[in-house]
Parts: C-alpha cells; structure tokens; sequence
C-alpha cells in the first residue's frame, strides 16, 4: 500500500511538470518508431513467417521460434478486435500502474522508481515463480503515447491510435529482490479505434466503437530455463491476458462516458 501510495504521488507531481526530455527520450522515440513500422504489419505481410499458435475469436496469437545464445527468445505477436472500447482506453489500463493489480496475473510486486515525465514511468516487478526455474524481475520505462500519423493498414481509417510502449532499462535505485534473474523485454500494446455512427443519425454510443488491438512481446527470460516448460508457460499465459484484461477494460468503462 505505501508503495502504491508512494507511486501515485511521484506520477501526480509528474503531471504538474511541463512535458520534458530525458535520459531514455530518443530511445523511446526510436522504438515507437519501429513499432509503428514493423509491429503493425499484420503478421505474413513481407514474407513474414510468423506460427500462429492460440486462436479464440477475434484473437490470433502468433509466434517464431528464437533461440538466443541457448535461451529461448520467440517473438510474440497478437491481433484483436473488441468492441465497446477506445484505444485511449485501452492503453489508459494497461499504462496505468494503480489498475495494474486487478488484470495482471503474472506479477508478484511491482514499484515505480522514476517518473521521468508525465505518462512515462520506470518500474521494478518481480513475477510469479514458475518452478523448476528461478524466480524472474523486471525493470523497464513505461510510456503512453497518442500516435498522430499511423501508417496506414488496409482501407479502415482509424479515428485514433495510442501505443504503450515498455522496454528495458538500467536504473541505480532499483534494489533487486535477491535470487531474481532479470528478463528483458520490449513489449507495446497498439490500439486504434473505428467508430461506425449509427444510421440513423443518433448519438454516437459505446456500441458504435471498435477497438483493434496489436500486442507485441519480446522476452529474454535471462537465464536458463528448461524449452518445454517456457514454451507452455507463454502459450498459456499469454492468450489469458489478452482475454483477461480485454474483458477488464469492457467492464471497467460499461458505464462511462466514451
Ligand atoms: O505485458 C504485460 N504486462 C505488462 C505489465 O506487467 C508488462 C510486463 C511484462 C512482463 C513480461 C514477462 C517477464 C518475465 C516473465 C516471468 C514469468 C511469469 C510467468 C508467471 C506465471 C504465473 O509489459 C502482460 C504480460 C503477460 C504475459 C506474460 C507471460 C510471459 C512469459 C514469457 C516467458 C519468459 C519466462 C521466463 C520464466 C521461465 C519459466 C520456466
């Protein structure tokens, strides 16, 4: 509770501060960037060989196998659709760390150490032990952003389209749990929103939105653990966020304003 408490203070003292560059600024430029370019084509544009790998609905969830010096690395792609939902919304959720708690399954604890500026944080979180491997952490900026000239995929025009962006970082303050290995990771979740306006003229209502939605997720576990385990590890848990925390978000804005 301090912890949560301690967090929102540093992000609402963050808030009063005019937007500023900082230390992980151009970084974070270039991989929304890339993002933009490469996480948004659809999985199979250019040659691309992605395996798709869990299917439910509107969700695909696809990977490739990677393996780097011995640790398995499979790039993750999902795509969906949900209805009822803005992207700002969205992303809002899966930003926002006092939500974080009531859909994120795979998180023992979490702190955020640095709010280099507003909608941008830098957070510790340690996660589930999965036996036989050791326990994982992480430490990475978190940043929200408002996209103004997506590319363009097929004929939609999107009324907007947000982007959290998470990767990796380095900071002084962050005092490992002992016996964590550190996973690294670059993660964004990119989310458009289309609204078809009713016919016959009247308001525009939660029924009239349509959320697309790309998760992108790359995890360097950091250390050894066993292929098979890892594998059914993602394959299970990653399919339950995305149903989790869609399903979050519908219920979480039912009865709000869009
Ligand atoms: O994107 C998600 N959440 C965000 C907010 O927390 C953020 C976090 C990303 C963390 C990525 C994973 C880091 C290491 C994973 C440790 C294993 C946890 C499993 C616990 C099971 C109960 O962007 C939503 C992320 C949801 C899905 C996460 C599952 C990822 C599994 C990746 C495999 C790496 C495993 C290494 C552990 C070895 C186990 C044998």
């Amino acid at each position: 509770t301090q912890d949560i408490e301690h967090s929102r203070s540093m992000i609402r003292e963050a808030e009063k501060q005019p937007k500023r560059r900082h230390k992980h600024s151009d970084e974070l430029e270039k991989k929304i960037q890339n993002h933009l370019t490469d996480s948004m084509k659809p999985p199979g544009a250019d040659g691309d060989i992605w395996e798709l790998f869990a299917e439910e609905g509107e969700m695909k969830i696809y990977r490739k196998e990677l393996v780097e010096d011995g640790l398995i690395c499979d790039p993750l792609k999902a795509v969906h659709s949900i209805g009822n939902v803005t992207a700002r919304e969205m992303c809002h959720y899966f930003w926002d760390t006092d939500v974080r708690m009531e859909w994120e399954g795979t998180i023992e604890s979490f702190r955020v150490i640095e709010v280099p500026e507003e909608f941008t944080t830098i957070i510790y979180q340690t996660h589930r032990r999965v036996w036989p491997s050791a326990q994982r952490d992480c430490l990475y900026l978190s940043s929200m952003v408002k996209v103004d000239n997506p590319p363009s995929v097929g004929d939609k025009i999107p009324h907007d389209t947000w982007i959290v962006c998470n990767f990796s970082v380095d900071h002084p303050e962050a005092n490992p749990v002992s016996g964590c290995v550190r996973a690294l990771i670059e993660i964004a979740l990119i989310c458009q929103t289309f609204i078809t306006p009713p016919k016959d003229g009247g308001p525009i209502t939660r029924d009239c939105l349509q959320c697309d939605i790309i998760y992108v997720a790359n995890v360097n576990p950091g250390g050894w653990a066993p292929a098979s385990v890892l594998r059914s590890i993602y394959k299970r848990e990653y399919p339950k966020f995305l149903r989790r925390f869609t399903a979050y978000v519908q219920d979480k804005t039912r009865k709000l304003d869009i």
